[in-house]
């Protein structure tokens, strides 16, 4: 079993690691999604350091809770959390997107250990996820959690509220929607292309139970986390607000980092920020 660490410092630090990772992969690769990666970083910690119950060394263990990347595109920070948690040794890291490479620019299913499910299109993940945690409940009547990390962008696609309703109907207690309200998508801001707010309202009136946080705030992150594993009345949505980029100043909250990979300048200087906020955080 993974180990649950609970010293935030410790995961503050192993969130900052990913980050840096995720700058070196994008370089080696020449292109891939850096915004969003950057900004999940936390959220991706507190599941894979503190949340989950899984055991890195068996992958398919039946009784391990289960991981759904709905917004396939960030998967570089899932990749360098994999890596991190030890599913798989970090130099598979330095190959992605390069052909014969089991990480590609989208995660595919069981590419590598750990990758639960392939995306790419947006807006299916929370339809994968419902059926795999009915699948847990209402079939196997066993309890494992299916969370399953979607973002705002992909609350434009019709499939997304479909999944919202089928969730609703049948009282999915094991399954947590984490939203990463990073108010970007590819073309500018989420507002301006599909005003989308107020998501917290929109799942509310789906009867679901919405927790709201700061998705950078680790204490935050790990408490809302485990209350969501603690309601097993319905589904639980937690809106985390997410800064796109977060650790690297010519990045954050500029929508032109969506789809855009670091020069070797621009490495540079993105990985000199976040070792600086790495020193100063230090356990
Ligand atoms: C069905 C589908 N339509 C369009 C795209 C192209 N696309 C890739 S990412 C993206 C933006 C989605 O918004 P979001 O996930 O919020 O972006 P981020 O916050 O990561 O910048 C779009 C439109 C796609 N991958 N799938
Ligand atoms: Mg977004």
């Amino acid at each position: 079993m993974q180990e649950q660490i609970t010293n935030i410092k410790k995961l503050n630090k192993i969130a900052n690691n990913i980050r840096q990772n995720i700058i070196t992969m994008l370089l080696k690769a020449g292109s891939g999604h850096s915004a969003g990666s950057l900004g999940l970083a936390d959220v991706f910690t507190a599941l894979y350091f503190n949340v989950l119950k899984h055991d890195p060394k068996r992958p398919n263990w039946q009784e391990r809770d289960r991981v759904i990347l709905s917004n396939g595109h960030i998967c570089p920070v899932w990749y360098a959390t994999l890596a991190q948690a030890g599913y798989f040794p970090k130099r598979e890291l330095w190959t992605l997107r390069q052909l014969g490479s089991p990480l590609q620019g989208h995660p595919r299913y069981h590419s590598a250990p750990g990758i639960e499910n392939t995306s790419g299109p947006l807006g299916q993940g929370i339809s994968v996820a419902a059926g795999l945690a009915y699948a847990i409940h209402e079939l196997q009547k066993s309890h494992e959690n299916v969370f399953c990390v979607t973002s705002d962008g992909e609350h434009d696609e019709g499939q997304t509220w479909e999944a919202v309703m089928f969730a609703a109907k049948h009282k999915l207690p094991n399954l947590t929607v984490i939203i990463d309200r990073n108010n970007i998508q590819i073309s500018g801001q989420t507002e301006q292309v599909m005003p989308l707010d107020s998501l917290k309202d929109k799942y509310q009136a789906f009867n679901w139970h919405v927790i709201e946080i700061d998705g950078h705030n680790m204490e935050e992150i790990i408490a809302a986390l485990n209350k969501a594993k603690s309601i097993v009345e319905r589904p639980v949505c937690v809106i985390a607000n997410t800064i796109p980029g977060k650790g690297v100043d010519f990045m954050e909250y500029n929508y032109e980092w969506h789809g855009k990979a670091p020069n070797t300048e621009e490495a540079e200087r993105a990985l000199r920020q976040l070792s600086n906020l790495s020193s100063r955080t230090s356990v």
